[in-house]
């Protein structure tokens, strides 16, 4: 990882140098923020017998799923998601969560995606503070960015299918990177990943942030002719749940995991 001198302050300046730079505002793309060996640690502690199955993905989450009210209850992050490979600190350093109301995350959710499956276009909502900083692990990924306006069809009425969604661009994911969402990103803006076993049409015009990938992955896309086979991925979404209750570490002794 490059990382930056700054000492955590209270905006973002140690992110700056890794902003998308057409893209406004505040997408931030970290290539190489964890090695190969070091990805392979935190896949290896991904508890096999937590993954909630849905339609096109399987799904973690840590330490708990969020209440009816959208509050966490109190309970730490498992330790192997914020100390291997030294996680929290480098968010530290780069001050993703400097703005947010715990400046730290309090909660993770893991997806995995096999080659067909994604996720539909959709926003993050309230519980969470403006800020995502979102780990790729194992393969690549193609997060697809979309205005909240939707196309209308001719007679007028707001067509909601996933088709109709006015696409922005796309930021391409490599295995090892983070991507850090704030502010109005966040707010404004919609994503999702499209359910395809291969992507199409990769390229300078097509990606945000083709100038910030390694000259391998350019390389790769190009030799495909923009078009690139899906693996596996799994993500890690680092995210700061606004309201959070003590009332499950009195209750039910939680916390000392
Ligand atoms: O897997 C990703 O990168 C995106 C996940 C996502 O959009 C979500 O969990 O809301």
């Amino acid at each position: 990882m490059e990382s930056s001198s700054h000492a955590a302050s209270n905006c973002h300046d140690a992110l700056e140098t890794f902003r998308i730079p057409s893209l406004l505002p505040s997408f931030y793309y970290i290539p190489a923020f964890l090695t190969t060996e070091e990805q392979s640690l935190i896949t290896q502690k991904i508890p096999p017998n937590r993954w909630t199955h849905l339609s096109h993905r399987r799904l973690q989450t840590h330490p708990s799923p969020l209440t009816a009210t959208s509050t966490l209850l109190a309970a730490p992050l498992p330790s192997w998601l914020t100390t291997t490979a030294s996680v929290a600190s480098r968010f530290e350093e780069l001050g993703v969560f400097n703005n947010s109301p715990h400046r730290a995350p309090n909660h993770v959710l893991i997806n995995e995606y096999k080659p067909g499956e994604g996720i539909m276009p959709h926003e993050d909502g309230s519980a969470y503070a403006p800020v995502v900083a979102t780990i790729t692990l194992d393969a690549y990924g193609v997060l697809d960015i979309y205005s909240k306006g939707v196309a209308r069809s001719e007679n007028a009425r707001e067509d909601k299918s996933p088709s109709s969604r006015i696409q922005i661009t796309r930021i391409f994911q490599e295995p090892g990177s983070l991507l850090v969402t704030i502010g109005s990103s966040y707010r404004d803006l919609l994503h999702g990943i499209s359910a395809v076993n291969f992507d199409e049409t990769l390229g300078p015009s097509t990606v945000a942030n083709w100038e910030m990938l390694s000259e391998e992955t350019r390389r790769t896309i190009e030799e495909g002719v923009g078009r690139l086979e899906r693996g596996t991925r799994i993500s890690l979404t680092y995210r700061d749940v606004i309201k959070v209750s003590e009332i499950g570490r009195k209750i039910l002794g939680l916390g000392s995991k």
